[in-house]
């Protein structure tokens, strides 16, 4: 069944609805961009973001999609990406405010690694974007890899899509998907060993512990978008971990436009987060582009790692 028809017979809000179909074009313009015209999107576009982080093409491009998507729909009345310092205003009585990671992944555009968009989905208050995670409507992620797969959480389930590309339908290809309690991968970038809390060092050792047969008990996955890791994880059982590190002291991940969404289709999902501190989706945001430490995985998993520090 595609995502239109599908929606057609559920009973969902119908501006969150029409919130998905926005996503669903903007997606397909991306994917064509990156798999039909990829000679034109490849690379760096000289700037740099307010995070003084390279700004690569498809970043921008994806940005301007994505905003002109929203741009159509009445009901939305700001957007908060990670490539614009401010917010930018689009209907003054919109009920909706979108946050999003226009280009999860970008160091992975030129290598062919799978890359992403990421979105969270709020009701506007006086709080503005500054609120909770737990009070997202409606969350979703679009990965852009072997295939491209659109995935959201609303009213407490989960689906996911995949594009056809030639009919450029997307058509559901998991329905109510649940995260295993348990699983066998962990993601971290072990580049940061030497800079992490040994708590978390020692939750990984035990990871690479071997059994009574001398075979792995885990393996270690992490193609550095987090959208790809948490997919698999979120499939297969696993365990992602981004902690603070010495040079990032709040983390790598942004709250807002990547934690939040990813935590809230996890925790729908059956799945667990925390900055180990509290819950990812309790954590009240003082700045719009803040960071935070992020773990999300199959619960026995992140329960383990969090015994640690208990
Ligand atoms: P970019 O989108 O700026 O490339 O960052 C990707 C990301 O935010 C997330 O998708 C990865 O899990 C994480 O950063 C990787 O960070 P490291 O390169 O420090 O491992």
């Amino acid at each position: 069944m595609n995502l239109s028809n599908f929606l057609k017979n559920k009973n969902y809000n119908s501006e969150l609805k029409n919130i998905l179909l926005n996503i669903q074009s903007g997606s397909i313009e991306v994917y064509k961009k990156i798999n039909e015209e990829n000679n034109d999107v490849l690379g760096s576009s000289g700037q740099k973001n307010i995070q003084n982080e390279e700004v690569q093409k498809l970043d921008i491009i994806a940005n301007d999609i994505f905003i002109d998507c929203f741009s159509k729909n009445s009901t939305i009345h700001s957007v908060l990406s990670e490539e614009n310092e401010d917010t930018i205003d689009l209907s003054n009585s919109g009920k909706y405010l979108i946050a999003m990671d226009p280009l999860d992944g970008s160091s992975n555009i030129d290598v062919n690694i799978p890359v992403g968009s990421i979105f969270s989905i709020l009701e506007n208050n006086i709080n503005h974007f500054l609120q909770a995670g737990k009070h997202q409507k409606l969350a979703c992620y679009v990965i852009y890899g072997t295939s491209t797969v659109m995935v959201f959480a609303i009213e407490n389930d989960v689906f996911s899509f995949t594009l056809n590309t030639k009919t450029k339908e997307y058509i559901l290809s998991h329905d109510n998907i649940k995260t295993p309690e348990d699983g066998t991968i962990f993601s971290i970038n072990e580049g940061n060993y030497n800079s992490i809390d040994n708590r978390i060092i020692e939750y990984v050792n035990i990871c690479k512990n071997l059994n009574s047969s001398g075979k792995r008990t885990h393996t270690g996955r992490f193609v550095g978008s987090l959208v790809a890791d948490f997919h698999r994880n979120m499939l297969k059982g696993g365990i992602f971990i981004y902690p603070k590190t010495s040079d990032k002291p709040h983390g790598q991940l942004r709250l807002i436009y990547e934690c939040n969404p990813i935590a809230f289709i996890a925790k729908n999902a059956n799945a667990k987060s925390t900055s180990l501190d509290q819950d990812i989706l309790s954590i009240i945001p003082s700045k719009m582009h803040q960071r935070t430490p992020f773990v999300v995985g199959s619960n026995n998993m992140v329960n383990k790692l969090l015994s640690f520090f208990n």
